[in-house]
């Protein structure tokens, strides 16, 4: 036909018609795509699956020596639902850009997807297996969704490489990516490393390049890009590993020594907190965690998410589990940052022994430590005696609120006891709430009116770090 062309997904979709069917027919499959994976899936389609991305590595990477006796990888995908020429940009780029010798295998992780990926993506394993031998690609199937932590984890069971990079399917491997991180385990079993993230944007595909920064937490436990510690920058040195306290979710470690500290905690589900966790244990319990400049990785940030419909349910009850294995008397803040009471919380967390069998096992350091030490940054409130939303006692409907985005000024609202209302109150008789704009306003006071006698009450940021955050992440 003459208004078709070949696709670029070879073996599948094997052309793409123009104009057999209408714009609006198109766009609907487009906007349907959209809506289904959280990003432009019907443009994705289209694009090819090695195209060239921009070396955004920092200067002196280009020309770094490593060992020539770099241990082997396996680089482990995990999935759920998504679009298979997505994936297989993913799993291309992997190939292409990581040296031969150095990828020893490639594991997929299907968390039981429901469509496109069956047959179509065990044809894909079987010819790139016919080329580079068998076994190179191994295709894990989980019979029913297990979420993202413990199908990373299924993704390491079946990895056999001395290393292990785990990552999302959604992408594209930059120029040298291995390399440097290959050399930092290399020389350290016990670090645990992150390759630098730039942003493929859900929309248009296009590559927006992230600042350098460290992956941190809020006391909610989503994560968060911080900036560098001092310590780097007064090394002038942009190519030099970047200390950091935790991860977004992706990365690379040694295969033992990975199970030795205790995998990911398998006890948490769906998605959510496990980064963190692993970010604070690896420190509290001996080894380190590091993002490095010179390795670079793009990651679709979609729009939303495949898992399921309340995601944040989980990621709350993720978080709890950690507060209370790995945070000591901090676990408060996690608790106030959800707005759950301490006592009968109402949130089944699971069991948590073993996970507490682990720490001390491991003989790990206290939280305090971890805070002094590796994440300064993470304003902490130990003076914090209620919690909770701030009713208006004349109209007990009206909740305190952080108010719209666009200034800093608190606001009386219908009360609906989300984020935006939670306060909190310390010794000082200071109140405490999100405010909108954290850049603008570190501390405003206000005059109140507390049983008809004026009262000034002090707003902070809360209860975010302050100035290191840029923005959130994955
Ligand atoms: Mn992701």
């Amino acid at each position: 036909q003459k208004n078709c062309y070949p696709g670029l997904i070879k073996g599948f979709e094997s052309t793409i018609c123009r104009n057999t069917i209408g714009v609006t027919a198109r766009m609907r499959v487009a906007l349907k795509k959209f809506r289904y994976y959280g990003y432009n899936g019907y443009l994705s389609d289209r694009i090819s699956l090695t195209r060239p991305i921009p070396d955004f590595r920092p200067d002196g990477c280009r020309n770094m020596s490593y060992s020539s006796d770099l241990p082997q990888l396996s680089v482990i995908f995990i999935f759920v639902n998504e679009a298979l020429s997505v994936l297989l940009r993913s799993v291309h780029t992997a190939i292409q850009r990581t040296p031969a010798h150095l990828l020893k295998e490639i594991v997929l992780v299907d968390d039981h997807s429901d469509m496109e990926l069956k047959e179509h993506l065990q044809s894909f394993v079987d010819e790139t297996n016919a080329q580079h031998g068998p076994g190179f690609i191994k295709l894990v199937r989980h019979h029913k969704q297990e979420g993202l932590i413990r199908s990373r984890v299924s993704g390491w069971r079946a990895a056999s490489a001395p290393v292990v990079a785990l990552f999302d399917a959604h992408v594209e491997f930059n120029t040298g990516w291995a390399e440097p991180i290959l050399q930092r385990i290399k020389e350290d079993r016990t670090r645990v490393v992150s390759p630098s993230f730039d942003n493929i944007k859900y929309d248009t595909f296009e590559i927006e390049e992230y600042p350098l920064s460290a992956q941190g937490f809020d006391w909610e436990l989503w994560c968060r890009y911080l900036n560098p510690p001092k310590s780097w920058w007064t090394q002038h040195n942009h190519t030099a590993p970047i200390r950091s306290p935790a991860l977004i979710g992706c990365f690379v470690v040694d295969r033992k020594y990975f199970e030795e500290i205790g995998l990911l905690d398998e006890g948490m589900e769906i998605y959510g907190g496990e980064n963190v966790e692993l970010g604070i244990r690896v420190w509290q319990c001996g080894g380190s965690v590091e993002v490095l400049p010179c390795s670079r990785i793009a990651h679709i940030e979609r729009a939303h998410k495949p898992y399921t419909e309340n995601l944040t349910a989980h990621v709350r009850r993720n978080a709890l589990r950690v507060a209370e294995v790995w945070m000591d008397q901090y676990k408060s803040h996690v608790y106030m940052a959800w707005n759950v009471p301490q006592q009968n919380s109402g949130v089944d967390i699971g069991d948590i022994s073993e996970r507490k069998a682990l720490r001390s096992r491991l003989h790990c350091r206290p939280f305090s430590w971890f805070l002094t030490n590796i994440y300064p940054e993470l304003r902490s409130y130990s003076d914090t005696i209620a919690y909770g939303v701030l009713k208006n006692s004349l109209r007990d409907d009206l909740c305190l609120d952080q108010g719209p985005d666009t200034d800093n000024a608190p606001i009386m609202y219908l009360c609906h006891g989300m984020t935006p209302q939670v306060t909190a109150r310390n010794l000082q008789l200071s109140i405490w709430v999100r405010l909108s704009n954290t850049e603008l306003a570190p501390e405003t006071a206000v005059l109140a009116f507390l049983n008809a006698s004026p009262l000034f009450f002090f707003f902070h940021i809360f209860p975010f770090p302050g100035d290191s955050i840029i923005s959130s992440c994955r």
